[in-house]
């Protein structure tokens, strides 16, 4: 009886210990730090009144990918993606004025007729939440998917 019993904890351990690492965030640092920046990758994602195009957003986990938001509408949008933002690993968004260096993001806004250019890679696979939260936009259709693969 004894092997058995043991297996049984080995195994319990095993199921506690995987779980555990899937739901812990991904190490954003590793990822920048892994980056080959001249193989980057660039996605564009147009908002309009009142859309995203196109949805899903399909990105590579893994892989450097410059971001292009651009408001191709005549009202401001935002883009908002919570969980997604949490399993990115941004280096910097850029636009005509300046860049932005910094760890993590609730929201990126882009003014009507402008682009903002998002330096990211994607730490972890899945399929996120996309939505304008300006108000009203959303009920309008303003949603989309962010798909990691
Ligand atoms: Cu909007």
């Amino acid at each position: 009886m004894r092997p058995l019993i043991s297996s049984a904890v080995v195994l319990s351990l095993a199921l506690f210990t995987s779980s555990g690492t899937s739901a812990e965030a991904p190490d954003l640092a590793k990822a920048l730090a892994g980056a080959d920046w001249s193989k980057v990758e660039t996605v564009t994602v147009t908002m309009t009144e009142y859309a995203f195009s196109p949805s899903p957003v399909v990105l590579k986990e893994g892989v450097p990918t410059k971001l292009v938001l651009k408001n191709g509408g005549k009202e401001a949008h935002y883009f908002v993606a919570e969980q997604f933002f949490k399993v990115i690993a941004t280096r910097k968004i850029q636009d005509s004025n300046g860049e932005i260096k910094a760890p993590s993001f609730t929201a990126v806004e882009v003014y009507p007729g402008k682009t903002v250019e998002w330096f990211l890679v994607p730490a972890q696979k899945g399929v996120f939440d996309l939505l304008c939260t300006v108000k009203g936009h959303a009920e309008h259709g303003m949603k989309g998917k962010i798909e990691v693969r």
